[in-house]
């Protein structure tokens, strides 16, 4: 347990930095890498991977303002948070073993979505920090619809410096479904 929550207590200097588009006021972010991505016609689906150990996992899709999407995460999939094993709605500091629970719990707002669970499957739109919702194990009834227009990116929510001893994907389908 000592070595495990030595491995924890790793000081975290590399918190998310929220980068806005040059133009705030502008409803399409661009993707640097994203030049070949595609909408959604309503009722297409598109499937990728994210793989827990990436910062940004691309999706080769674009998101549009005002419409929107539900996503799937295909049932009995996990993906390892150095050992705790997670579906794609994560788990919480509650979880953690007893010896370093408090330090997991005041270490939850330096997740880069700090509302999300730990590992929980993350959507944001563009590459940067400042447009994050939460997708989990996703949820046919529940609907997501972004005030902005841009490249769909994905992760596994995580501190910043905690990349490393990630392990595992996760295939999710997203569908537009307005
Ligand atoms: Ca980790």
């Amino acid at each position: 347990m000592k070595s495990f929550a030595a491995i924890w207590c790793i000081t975290f200097l590399c918190h998310g930095i929220c980068v806005p588009p040059n133009d705030t006021t502008s409803q399409e972010l661009s993707g640097k890498h994203d030049s070949a991505a595609q909408t959604l016609a309503v009722g297409d689906s598109h499937s990728f991977c994210v793989d827990s150990r990436k910062f940004f996992n691309a999706t080769e899709i674009c998101l549009v303002a005002g419409d929107c999407y539900t996503f799937h995460v295909a049932a009995c999939s996990n993906w390892i948070d150095l050992q705790i094993v997670a579906d794609a709605n994560g788990w919480t500091s509650n979880q953690a073993p007893f010896g370093i629970r408090r330090l997991v719990h005041r270490m939850e707002t330096r997740r880069r979505c700090p509302t999300a669970n730990w590992f929980e499957l993350v959507g944001t739109i563009g590459k940067n920090e400042c447009y994050h919702f939460r997708i989990g194990c996703g949820d046919p009834e529940k609907t997501y619809s972004p005030t902005v227009s841009g490249p769909l990116y994905a992760f596994a929510n995580d501190v910043p410096s905690k990349y490393h001893n990630n392990r595992g994907s996760i295939r999710v389908t997203v569908t537009r479904v307005k």
